[in-house]
């Protein structure tokens, strides 16, 4: 877990770094290596690495917009991720998705722009694990900004009413962009709202990612031995603005720095000390880690960039009647063609 946490942290602070070139001096959202908004999670290491570590390739993660640390403890490619962030031709989704859209079929990894948009997903593979007689589980993550959503309650009622294996993971970092999360959600407690369904709710803070480990460690095995879903919340916390390049005005001061002096990272590996960790090992798996992403990083900067002409491929699993070859969209198609061809996009 350590050594995730840590992957997740560095390869953020790289990530950064590259973000910003070209972007000066006026912000400039589409210039530089990385192209479009970047979120990123420092802060909330602990909750991606203490759920899934407990995970196998064959079980399904949905995340929100706020991924990589999820992704790289659900074991994702680094590589093909950063190559994908990078908007290049070898990337997971040949360069199309971005930094919000991460697909790693090898993993069952997906993850979405839209909140609260990886419930329902989650909750269909969690239907399709069952149906099959596998003990595959699987978890949607979501911030506390999502779970107002409709989705959001819709997926809890069905998964309790089938009782599914299914976790649903609540990362609240008590903000949703520039709304705090007083002014939107009345219970304080999120995991609360398992209450209205039959399954356990538990909140956990994230600074004990030994707590996460051991709440998560809980609910997934109550998914896989065939006892139905967990509602899950990890108290994490927003070292940084929601994307980068935003100035935070709206957030005071003092919530800023308790959010940075709130750290599971080291944390960790003072208990990891305190059960007879030396210093060196500890050294070693963050210097392991550091050159794991620095190679990602320099990989994914010397991969191509992918055709323009490529643009409208791959973009419908089964295109309408009128589109025609080169991306564009013909008039003279019917719907009732469409409806002949099947008529599904
Ligand atoms: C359905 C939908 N509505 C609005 C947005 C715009 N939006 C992007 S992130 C965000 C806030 C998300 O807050 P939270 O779920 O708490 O996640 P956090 O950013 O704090 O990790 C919103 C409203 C969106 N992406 N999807
Ligand atoms: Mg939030």
């Amino acid at each position: 877990m350590y050594e995730q946490m840590v992957t997740a942290r560095y390869y953020e602070e790289r990530l950064q770094e590259e973000y910003l070139v070209g972007k000066q001096p006026a912000f400039d959202i589409s210039a530089g290596p990385i192209p479009g908004e970047l979120h990123l999670a420092a802060g909330h290491e602990s909750s991606g690495a203490g759920v899934c570590i407990h995970l196998r390739d064959d079980d399904t993660v949905t995340a929100p917009h706020r991924p990589h640390h999820i992704a790289i403890a659900k074991g994702v490619d680094l590589k093909k991720m950063t190559a994908e962030i990078f908007g290049r031709k070898t990337g997971l989704s040949k360069g199309k998705g971005g930094h919000m859209h991460l697909f790693d079929p090898d993993v069952n990894f997906a993850c979405s722009g839209i909140i609260a948009q990886g419930c329902p997903p989650a909750v269909g593979a969690a239907m399709a694990a069952k149906k099959r007689h596998t003990d595959s589980v699987a978890v949607a993550f979501l911030g506390d900004g999502a779970i107002n959503q409709g989705g959001f309650f819709e997926s809890l009622n069905l998964a309790s009413v089938q009782n599914l294996p299914v976790v649903f993971v609540i990362e609240d970092n008590d903000w949703a962009i520039s709304m705090p999360k007083h002014r939107v959600t009345d219970v304080t407690d999120g995991s609360q709202r398992a209450d209205g369904f039959t399954m356990p709710g538990e909140r956990v803070d994230s600074d004990d990612a030994v707590a996460v480990y051991e709440a998560a460690g809980r609910a997934i095995a109550r998914a896989r031995d065939g006892n139905g879903p967990t509602l899950l919340e990890v108290q994490v916390h927003r070292r940084m603005g929601h994307f980068m390049g935003d100035a935070e005005a709206y957030r005071p001061e003092s919530d800023i720095s308790h959010s940075k002096r709130r750290d599971s990272i080291e944390r960790l590996a003072e208990d990891l000390r305190a059960h007879g960790v030396e210093d060196d090992e500890i050294d070693e798996i963050r210097e392991r880690a550091h050159e794991r992403v620095d190679e990602a990083i320099a990989w994914a900067k010397e991969q191509p960039e992918p055709d323009p002409s490529e643009a409208y491929e791959d973009v419908f699993t089964n295109p309408p009647a009128q589109a025609t070859t080169d991306g564009g969209y013909s008039d003279s198609g019917s719907t009732s063609d469409a409806a002949a061809d099947g008529g599904e996009q």
